[in-house]
């Protein structure tokens, strides 16, 4: 994308809402550093260590798999739950330092044995940072413990579980679950009872789902249960392989999509900028939200993502400011804090224009 300065310094300004933002995939190169410094500190002959610095400096086009590859050398550098506290806590103030001003973010709750973390104390220490930096920080958070599509029924029904748990004791924090993880992993369909569950105990559905092509029935079986946002979404639209049956689903229950522009075009799933199914899905006024995805896997910020897509679909600002303001129909807060998000999209107006 070329530079345009003034549009840079608008969507900077732009209070924005980020819903779609994978905890481990968010973690910035300057954090990333400091968790291998450490890393090297208790095992000098780090190796695998010093390769895997070279390899998250890249920041280039990779694909889907190369991406997965890359949480496979992330997940060991955040294996205590003093690191998952350390890195939720930075992870936010990046979204804070680029206006973000609502976020939810989503993390795989995991057991690592070696270091004592339990998937427990591994939401409990997101949730803790969460907390902690209420204080210092203009920016709501809220959370969602995510189920990866490789889990078993068992493993995504305890996750469930801890979620309704911790959703009773966290002040409204947790609102909701996620399904990510490999898209050529696993079946969506496998969750439906999982998913249910977490529906009747009030938890909101964030599904990735048509992420990768030729999923069309796995994708309707799932979509009638009607989750309260749909991840991706890539493959939904009929002349991108999808059907209009999804479409009509999607449309008829108006099931907000959250969509991660550079992630799908660095993961390659979406050959250019311009083919985006943004463009079909804003033009018939579906809601959508542009997400960042993983900014730290892609390189990338909230900010830049509103200036490609201006840039790309030749966007004004006004519609710019829009897309952020319609984002807060989108969140899985209450209505309070929706109202109280509009209020504040108002009173920055006059300092963004
Ligand atoms: C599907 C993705 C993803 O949970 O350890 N994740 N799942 N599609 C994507 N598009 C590129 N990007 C990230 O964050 C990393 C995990 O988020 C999911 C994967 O399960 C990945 O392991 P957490 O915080």
């Amino acid at each position: 994308m070329s530079l345009n300065t003034k549009l840079d310094e608008f969507c900077r300004k732009l209070p924005k809402v980020e819903l779609h933002a994978h905890l481990n995939g968010s973690i910035s190169e300057a954090t990333l550093s400091k968790l291998i410094e450490r890393k090297l500190k208790d095992f000098p002959d780090g190796v695998e260590l010093a390769v895997a610095q070279r390899t998250i400096n890249k920041g280039q086009r990779r694909t889907l798999d190369e991406c997965f590859a890359m949480f496979r050398i992330i997940h060991p550098l955040t294996d205590t739950a003093e690191t998952i506290y350390m890195v939720t806590c930075d992870v936010i103030r990046d979204f804070a330092e680029d206006n973000v001003k609502y976020l939810e973010l989503r993390s795989t709750p995991r057991h690592v044995p070696a270091t004592g973390m339990t998937k427990e104390t591994y939401v409990r220490a997101i949730l803790k940072a969460i907390e902690d930096c209420k204080e210092s920080m203009d920016i709501i958070v809220k959370f969602m413990l995510a189920i990866d599509m490789r889990n078993t029924l068992e493993g995504a029904d305890e996750t469930v579980e801890l979620a309704n748990k911790l959703k009773d004791c966290s002040n409204g924090v947790v609102v909701g679950v996620d399904f990510s993880g490999d898209p050529k992993a696993g079946d969506a369909r496998s969750f439906i009872p999982v998913f249910q569950k977490a529906q009747s105990y009030g938890l909101k559905l964030a599904l990735h789902l048509a992420e990768v092509p030729e999923r069309n029935e796995e994708t309707l079986e799932v979509l009638k249960l009607i989750p309260g946002r749909v991840g991706h979404g890539t493959f939904l639209l009929p002349e991108d392989g999808g059907n209009q049956e999804l479409v009509d689903v999607m449309v008829q229950n108006k099931i907000p999509l959250e969509l991660c522009l550079t992630s799908n075009i660095k993961g390659q799933t979406v050959a250019a900028y311009d083919n985006h199914h943004f463009k079909k899905w804003y033009d018939i006024g579906h809601p959508i939200s542009v997400c960042t995805d993983d900014k730290g896997v892609f390189s990338t910020t909230l900010s830049e993502e509103y200036s490609i897509l201006a840039q790309t679909f030749e966007l004004s600002q006004e519609k710019l400011w829009d897309i952020s303001y319609k984002s807060i129909d989108l969140i899985f807060a209450d209505e309070k804090t929706k109202a109280y998000l509009r209020g504040v999209w108002e009173k920055e107006r006059e300092n963004v224009f």
